[in-house]
């Protein structure tokens, strides 16, 4: 194992230092990153705006749940704090597993509440979705099909409207 898709947000503080800081500390597993993207709260809207990106990493040594490791390592490394009272409340960085694939090309399911996979509310979340499309057009979640399709939908069409690509944001440099 393996290849996964990380997500990756911010909504409080040097926003763009943190997400940049994720790629950094991933380091040599990074294989692509998407562009940033602005988005709106998404679940607990009394918090600021986020800027979101997606990171499709590969290392033939990590099992699912190292992945995990290395995106809360990251998170402790940005000084992520964790308010058990607002599950999506805002923090300085999050770094979600959203899909990981075996040695063969499968798809991981994980029933483990500490790392389901594929993620339970990816398929919800245009801030996944579409900076994943930017990088793999033709991709699919595990179970829910084409982003293409997903996105299309008349609720994630929307949330996608409401989200600014910040091109002026970029996390190649640092890639
Ligand atoms: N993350 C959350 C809650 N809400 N909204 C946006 N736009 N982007 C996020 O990354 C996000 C969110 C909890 O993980
Ligand atoms: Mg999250
Ligand atoms: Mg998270």
């Amino acid at each position: 194992m393996s290849r996964a898709v990380l997500s990756i947000g911010s909504n409080l503080g040097d926003r763009l230092g943190h997400l940049r800081a994720a790629v950094t500390l991933l380091g040599a597993s990074v294989r692509t990153v998407s562009g940033v993207y602005e988005t709106p709260p998404w679940g607990d809207a009394d918090q600021p705006p986020y800027l979101n990106a997606l990171i499709l990493v590969e290392d033939a040594a990590a099992a699912p749940h190292d992945w995990l490791e290395r995106a809360r390592a990251c998170e402790a490394a940005e000084g992520r704090e964790r308010d058990p009272e607002r599950r999506f409340g805002p923090r300085t960085l999050d770094v979600d597993v959203i899909t990981v694939w075996d040695a063969d090309g499968r798809p991981v399911h994980s029933d483990d509440p500490e790392l389901i996979l594929p993620h339970p509310r990816a398929h919800l979340r245009a801030f996944v979705l579409r900076p994943w499309l930017d990088l793999r057009p033709d991709a699919e979640l595990p179970g829910h099909g084409p982003l293409a399709a997903l996105l299309a939908a008349p609720g994630l069409a929307t949330d996608v409207a409401g989200m600014t690509p910040r091109p002026d944001l970029s996390l190649e440099s640092t890639a």
